[in-house]
């Protein structure tokens, strides 16, 4: 296994948990491995929500190759989850997962590639050429999912795939957007990305290889109606002002501050 790079970390993920015992334990060492073998210090985040399972009692006990810190975040909701973990991030490059690591992790060395030239926000999306989706979940999913990233383009810099759990930008404006953020459900994505785009930051979509974990918390039937009611509450508030097409302002939290990170190759498109 590889050893670590020491020191303060330069790349914090943030994994939201709710009820992840079962999932966690494989999703966090394939994570932690992978980090592992990064030319850079990173660490993990992991956000228990509220788990009545042995979510947190995993996380206090695990014991790996890179640092896993545990938060607790009593109010439910992957949006209220990611919003308290970015919150609680320290390092000039930040992200979040799920729990299952759906996306194939091989893909952070492009995201480090990209942040560290500068990129903003660089995330994962499914509906890109280039990404190999195995399984989509159920078709009804598949046109709930295709409906809604219709709904939302013009808000998230025309990125096609804004539900992908794989999201990585500069540590500050992660923190400011996440500061600005409500929508607590599984629409939160949208107000985060269009609260990055609102501070001038654009958003750089990649390919991903992604797996259907099963054990999925999305319900279509429980889901639906929250997301859309999200949706509009976010189209009206202040995250819908100032976007692309209108005046773009240079905000200065766009860029990461912090050591310049390691060279990582392997960027190719963005
Ligand atoms: N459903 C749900 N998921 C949450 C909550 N808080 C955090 N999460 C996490 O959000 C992530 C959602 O991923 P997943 O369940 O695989 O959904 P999917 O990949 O979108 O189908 C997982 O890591 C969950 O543990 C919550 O309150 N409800
Ligand atoms: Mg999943």
């Amino acid at each position: 296994m590889a050893a670590p790079t020491p020191g303060p970390a330069v790349l914090e993920i943030v994994v939201p948990a709710y009820n992840e015992a079962e999932r966690l334990p494989a999703g966090l060492s394939r994570l932690c491995a992978e980090l592992a073998a990064l030319p850079l210090a990173a660490g993990v985040l992991v956000v228990d929500n509220a788990s009545t399972d042995a979510t947190a009692a995993i996380v206090r006990g695990w014991d790996g190759p890179v640092p896993v810190r545990l938060l607790s975040c009593e109010r439910r909701g992957k949006g209220a989850a990611v919003r308290a973990g970015m919150l609680a991030t320290r390092a000039p490059y930040v992200g979040f997962c799920d729990a299952d690591m759906a996306t194939e992790l091989s893909a952070l060395r492009r995201v480090l590639a990209l942040l560290s030239a500068g990129r903003p926000v660089v995330v994962g999306s499914r509906r890109h050429p280039e990404s190999v989706v195995d399984g989509y979940g159920q078709p009804l999913r598949r046109l709930g999912a295709v409906t809604f990233n219709r709904l939302v383009r013009d808000l998230a810099d025309g990125v096609a795939d804004t539900q992908c759990g794989f999201k990585f930008f500069a540590g500050p404006l992660a923190r400011a957007a996440a500061a600005d953020l409500r929508t607590t459900g599984f629409a939160f994505d949208v107000e985060l990305l269009a609260h990055c785009v609102r501070r001038g930051a654009s958003i750089t979509d990649i390919p991903v290889v992604w797996h259907d974990r099963p054990g999925s918390t999305f319900s279509v039937r429980r889901h639906s109606v929250e997301c859309l009611r999200d949706l509009l509450r976010i189209r009206t508030g202040p995250a819908a002002r100032s976007r692309p097409g209108r005046v773009r302002l240079p905000v200065p939290v766009a860029r990461a501050e912090g050591a310049p990170l390691p060279t990582v190759s392997g960027a190719g498109r963005g």
